[in-house]
């Protein structure tokens, strides 16, 4: 099959056909990998270059998110199979004021994949939600994501908040998302940055100290 048809119908914003070519794709043994990294991820990088010249606007960009949501939806399962041991637990949520989940959605599943527990708080998550819930589960990793230049001081204000909770100390910060850099996330107070899901995993390994 031609995998740049997966492109293409993301960028169309046809769910059912992103999640026929994406199955097709697997049944012909296509790593799921590839098919995220290769085809899902430069379809939504094309649909934002598409919204700034102004040829797309917030409803193309958002039934493309829903094609895209729909194609991650059936890799999901592969990428979970054959962990048994819990690496850790994660808490994970995209900040206040921001409404992009699909990086988070794909972080969150790639920490799934490598056997942590991960609780999905959704979007806008405010910091004393973010806090709460770090003190009733006690977890590994906190990680946070912003898509918006506008929405990632939303990341400080969070940190400071744990602080004030007294659970700094108690969990590592994880921080992402396209308009962050590993300077910023030094900046707010993070533990770690990273610039995609992969290298994501990674970081809160290399953080928790697990090879
Ligand atoms: Co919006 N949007 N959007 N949007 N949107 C961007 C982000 C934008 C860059 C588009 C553009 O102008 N080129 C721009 C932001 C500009 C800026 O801040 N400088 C923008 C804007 C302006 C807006 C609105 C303000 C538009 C409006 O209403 N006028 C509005 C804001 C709404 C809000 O949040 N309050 C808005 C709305 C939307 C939709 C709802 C329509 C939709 C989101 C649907 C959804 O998520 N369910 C949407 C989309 C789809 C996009 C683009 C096109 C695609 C984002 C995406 O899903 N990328 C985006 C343009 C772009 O990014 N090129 C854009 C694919 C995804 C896999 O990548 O999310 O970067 P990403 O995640 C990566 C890494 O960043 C990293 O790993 C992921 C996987 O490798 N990562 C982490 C992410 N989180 C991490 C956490 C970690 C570690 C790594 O640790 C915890």
């Amino acid at each position: 099959m031609d995998l740049k048809q997966i492109h293409e119908r993301v960028i169309a914003g046809d769910a059912p056909g992103v999640k026929e070519l994406v199955e097709q794709a697997v049944a012909e043994g296509v790593p799921p990998a590839e098919i995220i990294s290769g085809y899902l991820i430069p379809a939504m990088t094309e649909v934002g270059a598409r919204f700034e010249r102004q040829e797309f606007y917030v409803p193309e960009m958002l039934i493309a998110a829903r094609a895209m949501q729909t194609g991650l939806g059936v890799l999901k399962p592969l990428v979970m199979e054959g962990e048994l041991e819990t690496a850790g637990r994660m808490v994970i949520g995209t900040v206040r004021g921001d409404l992009h989940d699909i990086g988070k959605n794909l972080v969150s599943m790639m920490f799934e994949g490598a056997g942590f527990e991960v609780t999905d708080l959704g979007v806008d998550v405010g910091p004393e939600r973010f806090v709460s819930t770090v003190g009733q589960e006690n977890p590994d990793i906190l990680g946070m994501s912003a898509l918006l230049t506008t929405t990632m001081p939303a990341m400080r204000n969070t940190i400071e908040a744990l602080v004030e909770a007294g659970l700094r100390d108690k969990v590592k910060v994880l921080v992402g998302g396209a308009p962050l850099t590993q300077a910023y996330a030094d900046q707010v107070g993070a533990d770690g940055y990273a610039p995609d899901a992969g290298s994501a995993v990674r970081k809160a390994k290399e953080l928790l100290g697990i090879v």
